[in-house]
Order: C-alpha cells, then sequence, then structure tokens
C-alpha cells in the first residue's frame, strides 16, 4: 500500500483542501512509488497564512538566543537521523549516498552556525554628531517568508532559506519542488520534534504553477526566496517588484573550470570529474564547461575521457555507483536534446552522448540513466557553451592564455562559481579580480561551496542577494534605526552641531 502523505497546516497534518494527490517516484527505478503527495490548492495555502500570522506573533517576540536554541536541537536531531535521510533522499532524489549525506551535513552546519548567530545578530551603536544623544540600529523580523525550493538539494536548501529565517524571528512556508516532498517532510518532523512552536512552520505541497505562485502573490507574504530555473526566477521577480516584496533568487549557472598549461593536470582530473559529474550535473554550481590551455588540450582530453568513460552509472543506493540517474523523464529528454543541438552546431561526442545501452533487465532499465558526456571542439557563443543543461554534459573548449580563458567564461548570461587550475600566483589573482562570478575556487572544482560562507552569483543567475553565512541575515531580518536624545532640548541635526567648517 503506497503511503500517502500531508500537508502541515495550522500545526496539524492535515489533507489538502482539494482532495488530490500526486505521487513520488524513485527516479532510479519508476517502478518504486515513495508516497502519495498533497497537490495543493489555494484555500490551503490561505489557511497556511492565517496561522503562520499567529505563529509570527508567538515567534517573533521569543528572544533571539532563545530560538537559536531550538535550531540547535534541530542540528542535533539532523545529526542523528543523518543516514536516515540521506537513504531517503537517495531513493527520492537519486543521487549517491555519499552526497545525499553531504546534503544532510551542509543542513547540520547550517543549524548549528544559526543556533550560534541568535547570541550574535548585531546591530551597531554608533556616535551621535550631538551631544546627550545616543544613535544605534538593530535588526527585527519581518513577518512571514515564502520559501520556494529546488529538487537537487531536498534537505541543504531549505535549510539555507529556513533557518536563518527563523533565526531572525520570521514564520515560513515551505513549498518543495515536487520531486523531493518526502525529504521535505522529514525536514519539517525534525523542526517540530525540536520544540519550534507548530504555527511558526507550514509545509504546502503542490505545484509551483499554483502553491508556489500563490504564494508569490499573497500580500500577506512579504519575503519570497526561490531557488530555480531563471525563467520562473524572472516572473516571481517581476510580481515581487510590483508588490514590493523582499526577493532573493538563485537561478542558473554556466560555471567553467579553466586548465592551464602549468597545472597539476592529475588534480584538475580529479577535480573536473567530480565538478561535472558529481550529482549528474544537476547543480547550479556544476561544472559544465571546461576551458582547457591550448598546449595541454589533446593531452587532458585523453586522460579525462579514459577516466570519465570508467565512472560506474546505477542507483544511487548502491555503494559501487558514482553516478546516479537524472531526476525525470523531461530532465533526460532536454539532456538528449542538447547533445543532438551541440552535434547539429559542429562539436563532437568524445564520450557518451546516450542514455546506456544494453541493459535489459538491468539495473539501469527502469531510471532516468545517461552516459557521462563530454563534448569537444565547443566554439565560444554555441548554445551547449552558453545554455544550461542541468545534467552530466561538459562542453570543453580549447584557448590560447589565461586572458581568452577568462574572457570566454565572463561571455555568458550567468556568473554563479568558476574555477582555475594554475601554479601561477600571479595569473590566480587577476583571475580572482577578473572571473565575472559570485564564487571562485582556486585549484579546486566550481562546486563545493561550505555552508559558513555567502553563496550566490552575479548577472543573471541572481539578485544581488547571498545565501549562507552571515550576509543572509541581513536578508531576512529588517533594520531599524533609532535615535535617542537625552539632552532634555530640540536638538535639530545637521543645524545645531557644535563645529561647522
Ligand atoms: C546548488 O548547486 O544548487 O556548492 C547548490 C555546492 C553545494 C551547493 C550547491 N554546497 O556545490
Amino acid at each position: 500500500m503506497t503511503e500517502t502523505f500531508k500537508n502541515f497546516i495550522a500545526g496539524d497534518w492535515v489533507a489538502p483542501s482539494t482532495g488530490d494527490y500526486f505521487e513520488d517516484r524513485n527516479p532510479a527505478d519508476w517502478n518504486d512509488v515513495i508516497g502519495r503527495f498533497p497537490r495543493s490548492g489555494p484555500d490551503d495555502l490561505q489557511r497556511a497564512i492565517a496561522s503562520a500570522k499567529r505563529g509570527f506573533a508567538q515567534w517573533s517576540k521569543t528572544p533571539a538566543p532563545i530560538r537559536g536554541q531550538v535550531l540547535q536541537r534541530v542540528g542535533q536531531l539532523l545529526v542523528e537521523r543523518k543516514d536516515v535521510i540521506a537513504r531517503a533522499m537517495t531513493r527520492e532524489m537519486g543521487k549517491v549516498l555519499a552526497e545525499t549525506g553531504g546534503d544532510v551535513q551542509e543542513g547540520i552546519d547550517t543549524a548549528f552556525y544559526a543556533a550560534t548567530e541568535g547570541r550574535r545578530l548585531f546591530g551597531r551603536v554608533v556616535p551621535s554628531e550631538l551631544r546627550n544623544k545616543w544613535a544605534m540600529s538593530y535588526r527585527r523580523p519581518i513577518g512571514i517568508a515564502g520559501l520556494i525550493t529546488p529538487f537537487n538539494f531536498p534537505l541543504a536548501i531549505p535549510t539555507w532559506k529556513m533557518f536563518p529565517a527563523l533565526l531572525c524571528g520570521n514564520a515560513v512556508i515551505f513549498k518543495p519542488a515536487e520531486d523531493v516532498p518526502h525529504t521535505a517532510h522529514l525536514l519539517v518532523e525534525v523542526l517540530l520534534e525540536a520544540g519550534l512552536p507548530p504555527e511558526v512552520v507550514q509545509l504546502v505541497h503542490g505545484q509551483g504553477s499554483v502553491v508556489g505562485r500563490a504564494l508569490v502573490e499573497h500580500p500577506d507574504v512579504p519575503v519570497i526566496s526561490f531557488t530555480g530555473s531563471t525563467e520562473t526566477g524572472a516572473s516571481i521577480g517581476a510580481t515581487c517588484g510590483k508588490m514590493h516584496k523582499r526577493l532573493s533568487l538563485e537561478m542558473g549557472g554556466k560555471n567553467a573550470m579553466m586548465v592551464m598549461e602549468d597545472a597539476d593536470l592529475d588534480l584538475a582530473l580529479d577535480g573536473v570529474l567530480w565538478g561535472a559529474f558529481g550529482t549528474t550535473g544537476q547543480r547550479c554550481t556544476a561544472t559544465s564547461r571546461l576551458i582547457l590551455h591550448e598546449k595541454i588540450h589533446d593531452k587532458f582530453l585523453q586522460m579525462l575521457t579514459a577516466r570519465a568513460g570508467k565512472l560506474r552509472l546505477g542507483p544511487g543506493l548502491d555503494a559501487k555507483t558514482e553516478v546516479g540517474p537524472l531526476i525525470h523523464e523531461e530532465a533526460r529528454q532536454k539532456v538528449a536534446e542538447y547533445v543532438d543541438i551541440a552535434k547539429k552546431e559542429g562539436a563532437s561526442v568524445a564520450l557518451g552522448g546516450r542514455i546506456p545501452q544494453g541493459d535489459k533487465g538491468g539495473r539501469l532499465e527502469c531510471g532516468w540513466f545517461y552516459e557521462p558526456t563530454v563534448l569537444t571542439g565547443v566554439k565560444p557563443g554555441m548554445r551547449v557553451e552558453q545554455e544550461e543543461i542541468f545534467g552530466p554534459v561538459l562542453a570543453v573548449i580549447k584557448a590560447k592564455d589565461l586572458t581568452e580563458a577568462i574572457r570566454v567564461n565572463n561571455d555568458v548570461k550567468y556568473g554563479l562559481s568558476s574555477s582555475l587550475y594554475t601554479r601561477d600566483v600571479n595569473g590566480a589573482f587577476r583571475a580572482m579580480t577578473d572571473l565575472d562570478t559570485g564564487i571562485t575556487y582556486v585549484n579546486a572544482p566550481t562546486i563545493g561551496a561550505e555552508a559558513h560562507l555567502p553563496f550566490g552569483g552575479v548577472k543573471q543567475t541572481g539578485n544581488g542577494h547571498r545565501e549562507g553565512g552571515w550576509e543572509v541575515y541581513d536578508f531576512y531580518s529588517e533594520t531599524k534605526t533609532i535615535y535617542v536624545d537625552y539632552s532634555g532640548t530640540l536638538q535639530r541635526a545637521q543645524i545645531d552641531t557644535e563645529f561647522s567648517p
């Protein structure tokens, strides 16, 4: 019997008002149904918002160090459940167990960071220009934050948004991606067990075009955080702009690794295999372009195809697997279409470029698998060089020197992550300055951001906000400025100051 899951609204696990459900299936075996989840409607969201308002009234008045203690407990529970959640996540999302363990760990790190922030959440006290007067700022909670999250980091990305939002004293409404509702369910269970007042979190499952849209359009939700496609982000941005909402967007990437002639090629090889084919290329930070110095181009390509050809494809729960399936049929279709486009544009398929063959009745038969693919002869400006594919496809481009590599890196509409392999310290610093991305790695691949540093991109990847680290706390709180004049007289700023040069 397939288990039927519920929303968490107004302090209770409840069935959707629509009576409608969708199925959550294992991408490595589409016959494996994980459960049925609510396909909610606007009424469910309406109830969630009414309840979140009550949650906010209570939580925003709870001292921040106490809010931090709840998040401390959340982190501890995640530590205890790390393996159980990782297994459930691999079953519904597909990536290998080491990676889903890492995903949970990122949530743990985010929880413990948030817990300590409860005893900081710094404001400032600065001198006033007038005597007997204090001037200062502090952070206030904002209200209800609507969180719309993607499938590729089913736990980590929700925690990047939720934990800082909660620490700052907001209530949250969580709309997880339809592909990973079970991990979302497990996360909300942890929050409740940790002692979060129940009306402070609401979990509303369903479609982005219904629940996500209603959340973005609702006037009582002043804060929206979205991770997903640039197209959806643009339409959310238009609505939030009109409604004067605070919005954080994390969207596409077309991240490049640059390997110079003086690089440690073995190190770069390990890096590109992990950056391009880890998570089956389904990270916003995935290495989807490899820019090779012309002097090492042929040699490195040979090393790359030899190793990438040996990567073991399979279900993520299998300990021997290195690359899991794609998330669903459309994702695989999209990858296949881009490989066709690449061929038409004159690139060559040096490796992969197809659905695994000859596996009738085998372990790849019923999953959305696609072979790790290397495209060579890719020229700047080709569609596979410019557009996000979100799959195990690496486009290889030749460059004559670092200057050209930086230019090629920068000549895309996205700007999330970049990576340079070199032993030349001068070149490395030049690249750190000139690469137009929110994150740059030197001698490490484009993936692997740590939870306590700011994360985000420039150009069409983002809208200027950062997740992670200390900066995200600015996004989830409102700065209030306070002046206290204890002089007993009217002191006019700029006019009654004692000294005017
Ligand atoms: C994403 O790709 O959507 O830096 C997030 C990384 C991970 C997070 C990626 N820590 O690759």
